[in-house]
């Protein structure tokens, strides 16, 4: 089944990188892309023109397919998506957001069409809007997250459209993807875990944060004020919690956040910098090249399944 995720991106592995804002740079892209995964360039909240420059330079680093991630809450989106539909990356992926209006023009560019979505009434929505694929993105990431697991959405999302669903969300490792493909997915996207390799360059004190946290590490903010954003706890999510808590104004805990990412990105910042990292972060417990980390989903895959056949005998 993976095959047809494959085909469509023109990948080795039914693997997607997922889009991190800061995290997910040209180097970071290039390299999943030239392990046989799809790498992925996250615009995040940068504006236009530093995104064409770092879509540019991925094309320098690799000559395999990627794709444009576009969070579409940035207010620089549509200048984004011009760019995009002008450099003409492999594959579109979007977040935060229904990218319906900007799909034509998408489409006329020869882009595949990759929405991020978090509940079944979107992906119904993007598949009839002409998408290619939808991830599945369930609760577990990191970053800006929707309501429910990745257990429950996949097979929903499944039922609900035809085009290949791409499951996400705390899939750290092969029993992961193998969950996955149970549930009915057709290829995975992996963030937390790629923010631990070699190739990434996040600041190493982001990297070891993610490599010491614990199962309830990855904690979510923003519930209360309708932008739930999971990360490292750290002085800064408690900050936001008592904010939050004391009836703070939309603004003053927005003005918290501003400049957290790129405080863990660049500073290595651990306690005011916004960690973002899925549930999974527990999981990840060394830094690899890309390709060893594609790899280690593939490799032993046979005693697991072996396993599910004996555990899955009818008498
Ligand atoms: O987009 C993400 N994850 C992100 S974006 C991001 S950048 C950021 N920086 C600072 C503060 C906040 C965010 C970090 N992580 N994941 C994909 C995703 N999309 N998760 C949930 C959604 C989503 C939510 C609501 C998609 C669509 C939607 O509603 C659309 C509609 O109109 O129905």
């Amino acid at each position: 089944m993976s095959a047809r995720i494959c085909d469509l991106f023109g990948i080795k592995y039914p693997v997607i990188q997922g889009g991190m804002a800061w995290v997910a740079t040209a180097e970071l892209a290039a390299a999943v892309s030239n392990a046989g995964g799809l790498g992925i360039v996250a615009a995040g909240g940068a504006p236009a023109d530093v995104v064409r420059e770092e879509i540019r330079k991925c094309k320098k680093l690799t000559d395999k397919p990627f794709g444009v991630n576009v969070m579409l809450m940035s207010p620089f989106a549509a200048d984004i998506m011009q760019v995009v539909v002008e450099e003409k990356p492999a594959v579109i992926a979007t977040g935060a957001g229904n990218p319906g209006k900007y799909i034509p023009a998408l489409k006329e560019a020869g882009i595949k069409i990759c929405p991020v979505v978090s509940s079944v009434a979107l992906a119904r929505k993007m598949e009839k809007d002409g998408a290619d694929a939808v991830v599945a993105e369930g609760t577990e990431s990191g970053g800006h997250i929707g309501e429910l697991t990745t257990m429950v959405l996949v097979p929903q999302v499944v039922d609900a459209v035809s085009i290949p669903v791409i499951a996400a969300g705390g899939i750290a490792d092969k029993r992961g993807m193998i969950a996955s493909f149970a549930l009915g997915a057709e290829g995975i996207q992996v963030g937390t875990r790629f923010i631990c390799s070699e190739e990434c360059i996040a600041h190493e004190n982001y990297k070891q944060a993610v490599i010491k946290a614990k199962d309830r590490d990855a904690v979510v903010t923003g519930r209360l004020n309708g932008a739930p954003v999971r990360a490292l706890k750290n002085s800064l999510t408690k900050e936001y919690d008592r904010l939050e808590k004391a009836g703070a104004s939309k603004d003053e805990i927005e003005q918290l956040g501003v400049g957290g990412l790129r405080r863990a990105f660049q500073e290595g910042d651990t306690k005011t910098g916004s960690l973002m990292a899925g549930q999974s972060a527990a999981m990840v417990t060394k830094i690899e090249s890309c390709a060893d980390i594609i790899k280690s989903y593939f490799e032993g895959t046979e005693e697991i399944l072996e396993a599910i056949a004996k555990k899955s005998e009818v008498e």
